[in-house]
């Protein structure tokens, strides 16, 4: 198959992230968003002053051919993954590629063990500042950059679904070591999300001097286990990347923001939870992040 001939992709997961994919790829290949129900509707994009409207097409698993999904972007939340994984597979084309898209960390290897040697597995971690404002209104505020890079052995060489990828969206690149740049994306996430999630603001506001501390307390917590899991990192670096992204995304209502808003599940045992699970580990205190995890979760059940 050439790179550039048009791919038939599927899109598990149409919230804002799956769905500003779905916009970019559709401008040169099949797209098709996975739903659990039907819809066909247009969607309303915003970009900045730029309005337009799109119907992608739709579909959902009881539409679907088995074994028929060659290409197939997964973007759902953290908790999410498991059960969506579970319902996909029966799905997957004997050498589908698919590539996973959500915050924080997840543990992959139970799906991976279910995946043939022609399957070849990516993640992929994008730092775009994008909201759903209505049921099919997608918001995008500002750009970040989104990072592809292998998670099994067979995936080590790209494959048309990464090339469309990196063609399609705005600012994004193949890396080496993902699993490095699932940490730097988790310190970001551990930067940002819980706070503006907990005091209601956007992330451009968590630059004032006030939040030093705790985002200082966050990430000082999060860079000594990951060196810990054997992941390189520099404290300041992880701060400097947090603080370039609360100013790229300013204007932007995080994703923990919008689900503690709509009243929906957060990933916060994704992000605080996994910094503090992975202290016990190491018997190394996580007051900081274990302090959020626990305001999280009891604004989640308000
Ligand atoms: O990933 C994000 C999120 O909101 O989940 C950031 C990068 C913080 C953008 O808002």
């Amino acid at each position: 198959m050439s790179v550039n001939a048009p791919l038939d992709i599927a899109i598990l997961g149409a919230g804002a992230i799956g769905q500003l994919f779905a916009k970019a790829l559709s401008r040169d290949h099949q797209v098709t968003v996975i739903t659990r129900k039907p819809s066909t509707k247009a969607w309303l994009y915003e970009w900045q002053t730029e309005i337009s409207t799109q119907t992608i097409k739709n579909a959902t698993f009881a539409t679907l051919v088995p074994s028929s999904l060659r290409f197939v972007l997964v973007c759902v939340k953290a908790y999410q993954l498991p059960e969506a994984l579970a319902q996909l597979r029966p799905y997957l084309h004997p050498a589908a590629s698919i590539v996973i898209s959500h915050n924080g960390m997840s543990d992959l290897s139970a799906f991976s063990a279910t995946l043939t040697p022609q399957h070849k597995l990516y993640f992929a971690t994008t730092s775009q500042g994008a909201y759903l404002k209505g049921p099919q209104h997608v918001v995008h505020r500002g750009v970040g950059r989104t990072w592809l890079g292998a998670i099994t052995s067979a995936a080590q060489s790209r494959c048309p679904l990464v090339d469309a990828c990196l063609t399609s969206i705005v600012d994004a690149h193949w890396h080496h070591n993902i699993a490095q740049i699932r940490w730097q994306k988790l310190f970001v996430n551990i930067a940002i999300n819980p706070l503006t999630a907990r005091d209601q603001v956007c992330n451009g506001q968590l630059r004032a001097p006030k939040y030093a501390t705790t985002v200082i307390g966050l990430l000082n917590e999060a860079v000594h286990l990951a060196a810990l899991e054997g992941y390189r990192c520099v404290l300041a670096d992880a701060l400097n990347q947090a603080y370039l992204v609360m100013q790229q995304t300013a204007a932007n209502r995080s994703s923990m923001l919008q689900d503690i808003s709509l009243g929906r599940q957060t990933e916060i045992t994704a992000i605080c939870g996994y910094i503090v699970a992975l202290g016990k580990k190491h018997h190394y205190p996580t007051p900081f992040n274990a302090k959020l995890l626990t305001e999280i979760e009891a604004l989640s059940q308000v």
